[in-house]
């Protein structure tokens, strides 16, 4: 008989806005169970389709369990295991030659957010750090771009905190597939949709959200700054602005007024963006006569060439009609319950700054072309950058090199460590201990491992601490244990630190916009100083014709919408079989009237193309979840699954205009038939 089996606290390490706190049953060291935890209000007692096969994912037969050393062609997947003092030794062996003969600038440490908390996540970087290898800009393929565009709109601070949005009458899901990624912000609206409250959903696609939504306005890919600015201008000629509110609140609003709204009336806009001008009316009236409306702003809208204007064009209604402050009104990109935290030591153990940087849609031509000294020396930890980067194919080009020595930490062989020297297995989240920060609700939550790694797998700590050793680097972020490392983050941000201990979620009590802006004029800034210092539009604005850089050649027919997938979280979850399944294979949704005039079928074997690259392997899906002029791929792949391709072998490395973020929805391709494959229907 096997002992009952033991129930753990635990949190979800996914990079996901909700944290979600957990309980894991664990009987006889496997994980058998996944819940979300019933105790807490905002879990509410489930956790999504993905985090129930945790146990999966931690159990997969595909887990890497030693380390492995390439004996193969870069890219062709042969490896030997290896011990772990071997790799370890080769490792620093050659990191210090390189460092006698290039400079550390000659290493680059790739560690972003991927899926584990804190310390996981930071102390590979604090490593990078006191090598004085090149940085990664990170985040550039995620969030900065909204980031940026948030703090010089409402300032460096959370946005209004969720559980706000249930006493909202009005909630608006801008470039936000909430069911799909961040599914108990959705709770929130069933609460406020109880009350009487309405949701609208903008979004190019028909999502799960959308499809659930009082009203789902379908916008053109890339046009929101032009629809926010037109309801400005509605509210503006129909009296509906709160002036008490932008006269004491504001900054800069008399200009955008003056220079900015007169041009986007709904007739302007919708012949220059295609937003039909009644659409723009019904939005406008609605927001306008709400109560306390409430935007939850998604981060797909900012990954194109005005995505940083769209943000702030967005950030800045609420403050239109003076909703900011009120009970239930506001606006969120992100909450950063991580602002709590020093995470100097952790990070940055040295203090001193990167010699250089690398934008992650840039990786490829970093690879390959910088200079003074080149990149010799690459450690990817937690990312999969040959799948998820922009210009994947010059990625991959780059990681093909011979001459450059990669380290690839991972739990599973992904494509990025398909090219490495040498693969590190890694733990999962749950195998790990560590503090929690979300960026969906304000909160902290301490997580001690659920169980031990599986095989030899080692934590982004642990490895971050050995290699360190043998680099002889002595800082004391690398000497300290997990708990005394949170102690130190921690400071005084909690007081209860018994319940803390105890795994129990800490709600924080951040700053709200409308309390406070944490702007430079302490005001809600229309008009930006600190964009203009650097050069950039101090006004929200939108044009028609953005600069188009490689793979955004306007010539190509269709424009790419990218998504995240329901059933899985970028690559991540690829080691679990029945998730994958779930998610179907690789696809491209086309409009019908696009489908018929490439005399395409549903289930036909297709290719995406474009100047950049091609990706086949893809079914056609044919359907009108989506506009005319528009090619619908959902999730990023290994290419396993992919016909060894990536969407991102399509997408060009221009930056947005703010944060320089990845622009993924600038992306021009075709699709036709895949090559060898007759037409399904025989029609045509
Ligand atoms: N299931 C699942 N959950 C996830 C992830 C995952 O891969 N899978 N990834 C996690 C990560 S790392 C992140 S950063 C977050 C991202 O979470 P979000 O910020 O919600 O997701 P986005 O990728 O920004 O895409 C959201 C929506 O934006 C829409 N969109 C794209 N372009 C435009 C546009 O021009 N205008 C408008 N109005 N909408 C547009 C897309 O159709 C999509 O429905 O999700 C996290 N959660
Ligand atoms: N076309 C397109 N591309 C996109 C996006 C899009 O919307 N469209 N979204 C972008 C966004 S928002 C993001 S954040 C990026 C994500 O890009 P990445 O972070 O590169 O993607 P993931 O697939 O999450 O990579 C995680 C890898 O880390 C490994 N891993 C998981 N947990 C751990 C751990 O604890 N330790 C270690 N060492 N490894 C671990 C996994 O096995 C996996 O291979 O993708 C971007 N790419
Ligand atoms: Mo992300």
């Amino acid at each position: 008989m096997t002992a009952s089996p033991t129930r753990l606290r635990a949190v979800c390490g996914h990079d996901c806005p909700d944290m979600c706190s957990l309980r894991v049953s664990v009987e006889d060291g496997r994980i058998t169970r996944v819940e979300g935890d019933a105790a807490d209000p905002f879990t509410d007692g489930f956790v999504c389709a993905k985090v129930t096969r945790a146990g999966d994912l931690v159990h997969s037969p595909e887990r890497l369990l030693r380390p492995l050393r390439r004996i193969g062609a870069k890219g062709e997947s042969r490896f030997e295991p290896v011990g772990w003092d071997e790799a370890l030794d080769e490792i620093a062996r050659r990191w210090t030659a390189i460092v006698a003969e290039d400079g550390p600038a000659a290493l680059l440490g790739y560690a972003y957010s991927a899926h584990q908390g804190k310390i996981n996540r930071n102390l590979p970087n604090g490593l990078f750090e006191a090598l004085g290898a090149t940085r990664l800009i990170d985040g550039t393929v995620c969030d900065t771009c909204a980031a940026q565009a948030w703090e010089a709109t409402v300032g460096p601070m959370s946005g209004t905190p969720p559980a706000e949005a249930a006493r909202s009458d009005l909630i608006v899901a801008w470039g936000a597939d909430l069911i799909a990624t961040n599914v108990h912000f959705w709770t929130m609206i069933g609460k406020a949709r109880r009350t009487g409250a309405r949701l609208i959903v903008i979004d190019p696609r028909r999502t799960r959200t959308a499809a659930r939504a009082d009203w789902h306005l379908q916008v053109p890919v890339g046009a929101d700054a032009a629809l926010a600015l037109s309801v400005m201008h509605v509210l503006v000629r129909d009296g509906a602005c709160d002036r008490a509110w932008l006269a004491a609140r504001a900054h800069g609003f008399d200009r955008l007024e003056a220079e900015v709204l007169p041009r986007f009336s709904p007739d302007a806009v919708e012949a220059a963006a295609g937003i039909p001008a009644p659409d723009i009316e019904r939005l406008a009236a609605a927001y306008g006569a709400a109560r306390a409306p409430y935007i939850r702003i998604g981060q797909g809208m900012s990954r194109n060439a005005q995505g940083g204007a769209a943000i702030r064009a967005v950030a800045l209604l609420p403050g239109v009609v003076g909703a900011y402050g009120k009970p239930g009104g506001g606006a969120m990109v992100a909450m950063d319950s991580a602002s709590v935290l020093a995470m100097g030591g952790l990070r940055a153990p040295s203090g001193r700054p990167a010699p250089r940087s690398v934008n992650h849609s840039r990786l490829g031509r970093a690879l390959l072309e910088m200079d003074g000294p080149p990149i010799r020396a690459l450690f990817v930890a937690a990312n999969n950058p040959a799948v998820t980067c922009p210009d994947a194919g010059r990625v991959r080009r780059g990681l093909a090199r011979e001459d450059l020595f990669t380290v690839v930490h991972t739990p599973f062989l992904n494509d990025t460590a398909l090219y490495a020297d040498i693969v590190l297995p890694a733990a999962t989240y749950l195998e790990t201990t560590d503090l929690y920060a979300s960026y969906g609700q304000p909160r902290l939550q301490f997580a001690q491992a659920a169980k031990a790694p599986e095989g030899e797998a080692k934590s982004n700590a642990e490895v971050a601490r050995l290699l360190a050793r043998r680099m002889g680097l002595d800082h004391e972020a690398f000497a300290l244990d997990d708990r005394t490392l949170i102690e130190r983050m921690l400071g005084d941000a909690v007081a209860d630190r018994g319940a803390f201990w105890a795994g129990e979620p800490v709600d924080l009590d951040l700053p709200r916009p409308g309390e406070v802006f944490a702007t430079p004029t302490g005001r809600l800034e229309f008009h930006s100083e600190m964009l203009a210092a650097e050069g950039l539009p101090a006004l929200p604005d939108w044009h028609p014709d953005p600069p188009a850089g490689p793979g955004a050649d306007r010539r190509m027919p269709l424009r790419l919408l990218t998504a995240p997938a329901y059933f899985l979280a970028h690559t991540a979850f690829s080691g679990v079989a029945f998730l994958c399944g779930r998610e179907g294979e690789p696809a491209v949704m086309l409009h019908p009237e696009d489908a018929a005039a490439r005399g395409l079928a549903d289930g036909d074997r297709v290719e995406a193309f474009n100047d950049l690259g091609r990706f086949g392997g893809l079914r056609l899906a044919v359907g009108t979840d989506i506009r005319p002029g528009t090619a619908l791929i959902v999730g990023q792949r290994p290419g396993a699954d992919a016909g060894g391709g990536t969407v991102n072998l399509l997408c060009g490395d221009a930056l947005s205009d703010l944060g320089e973020g990845a622009t993924y929805q600038d992306t021009r391709l075709d699709i036709r038939r895949a090559a060898g494959t007759g037409a399904k229907t025989g029609a045509a």
